[in-house]
């Protein structure tokens, strides 16, 4: 049974891409919602209704929620039932998990505490984060117990977030989602929250469960992705046309080859393997091997450029999205992003043209090379010897073929065929 103490005010530590969907949501399902967040441009955003980066769907609900006073955003941690920690797991040395964020979100908890209160991380984490977390804060304050149904009892869960960058605001409410508790009362308390809003299965396990079954989900899709990969560079050298073999060999009812493109990009698919890899270096090769094949194919289209760049003296190369994929603006672990950057490091005589219909500048290190330029499809198609597709961003797919003729055209995600 879930312990009988209240759900109704929410602090959602960390507004970024999950952090503000959900505290959104929860605000939408009637919880009074507090988002805490470092940046203070991002709070001022969020309080005037504005969402600070592209996610469809998800401004109407923060503007809406932010007008009936349901959510709110500051960058102290306040007071509240429940807890939901939403903060980057970046790597540090050798593809280990820096916990730092998670370990600063837990220390601005501890002293917020009152007993009763449940602390949900939904960062992605390698296993025992969430218990590490928990122990952060009983070291803050350890009159404080993990023991269910005390005054001083805390509860502490795993929850991780596996919504799709542009599908967030659909995914969030109807995916199934895994909660692992520290206790089962801890999972059954987060259940009752997450029931607020989610419609799909909630599924309870154990913290350790919970936190690998996300890194096994993203470790799936990137073994396969490598697949798919290598396949690509094999079927390039022997002359053969990899989209064509794989809708051939996906015709087999057993067989489901996913797509080749210019590497893995993103904040997921291309981290979370190495979490595993970090907790188990010597029996995680094949993830291991997986996320270098995903790794190095960036590297085997800058190749192939440079290769048809040769003829000329000073080759303009278009170079279509450097989002890390389709209809989003999230340059994060972006393969594209690197690709347009080292291409314009490789010709110094030449002009790299961006186009990136959902950025409106450049990030910096491409803004800071004189070589490389932020411009329309239409422009960039006039001026380039050489196009090269990165990301299959719908703008791209609707374009005149026309205009094509006459170009050396490069494109790595099979769009144009
Ligand atoms: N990609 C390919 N070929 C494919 C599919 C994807 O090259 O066939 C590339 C994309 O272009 C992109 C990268 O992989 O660069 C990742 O894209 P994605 O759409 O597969 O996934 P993400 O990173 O946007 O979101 C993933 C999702 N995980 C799974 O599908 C197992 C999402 O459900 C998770 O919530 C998210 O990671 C996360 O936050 O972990």
């Amino acid at each position: 049974m879930s312990p009988n103490v209240p759900l109704d005010t929410v602090s959602v530590i960390g507004l970024g891409y999950i952090g503000l969907p959900t505290a959104a949501v929860l605000a939408q399902a009637g919880k009074t919602v507090i988002g805490v967040d470092v940046k203070q441009s991002n709070v001022d955003a969020i309080n005037a209704g504005r969402v600070p980066f592209v996610e469809d769907g998800l401004e109407a609900v923060v503007a809406g929620v932010v007008a009936q006073g349901k959510l709110s955003a500051q960058t102290a941690t306040p007071e509240a039932d429940a807890y939901i920690v939403s903060v980057p797991t970046p790597f540090k040395g050798d593809h280990d998990a820096d916990l730092s964020y998670i370990e600063a979100a837990a220390r601005g908890i501890a002293p917020q505490l009152k007993g009763g209160e449940l602390v949900v991380l939904e960062s992605t984490s390698p296993p025992g984060a969430t218990e590490h977390m928990a122990q952060v804060i009983l070291t803050e304050r350890p009159e404080f117990t993990t023991e269910p149904n005390l005054p001083n009892s805390l509860y502490f869960s795993h929850a991780p977030e596996r919504v799709l960058p542009g599908r967030i605001m659909i995914e969030m409410i109807d995916n199934d989602r895994i909660i692992g508790g520290t206790t089962d009362e801890a999972s059954q308390l987060t259940r009752e929250l997450y029931a607020s809003f989610c419609r799909g299965e909630l599924l309870l396990t154990d913290a350790k469960t919970a936190e690998m079954a996300k890194l096994t989900e993203n470790a799936f899709r990137d073994v396969n992705i490598a697949f798919a990969n290598e396949l690509s560079i094999i079927a390039d050298r022997q002359g053969i046309d990899v989209w064509e073999l794989i809708e051939l060999a996906n015709h087999h009812p057993r067989v489901n080859i996913l797509q080749p493109g210019p590497g893995v990009g993103g904040h997921c698919i291309a981290v979370d393997p190495w979490f595993i890899v970090s907790a188990d270096r010597e029996y995680s090769k094949l993830i291991a091997t997986a996320r270098n094949v995903n790794d190095s194919k960036p590297e085997m289209v800058l190749k192939k450029v440079l290769e048809r760049a040769e003829r000329f003296k000073a080759p303009t190369v278009a170079a279509l999205g450097i989002a890390f994929k389709a209809n989003i603006d999230d340059l994060r672990e972006s393969p594209s992003r690197n690709i347009a950057g080292a291409l314009a490091q490789q010709l110094p005589d030449g002009t790299v043209l961006v186009v990136e219909p959902n950025v409106e500048e450049l990030p910096q290190e491409l803004a800071e090379r004189s070589n490389v330029e932020l411009t329309s499809l239409d422009d960039a198609l006039k001026r380039a010897d050489i196009v090269l597709l990165l990301v299959d961003h719908d703008p791209f797919k609707e374009l005149d073929r026309e205009l094509l003729q006459e170009k050396i055209v490069i494109d790595t995600k099979g769009l144009w065929r």
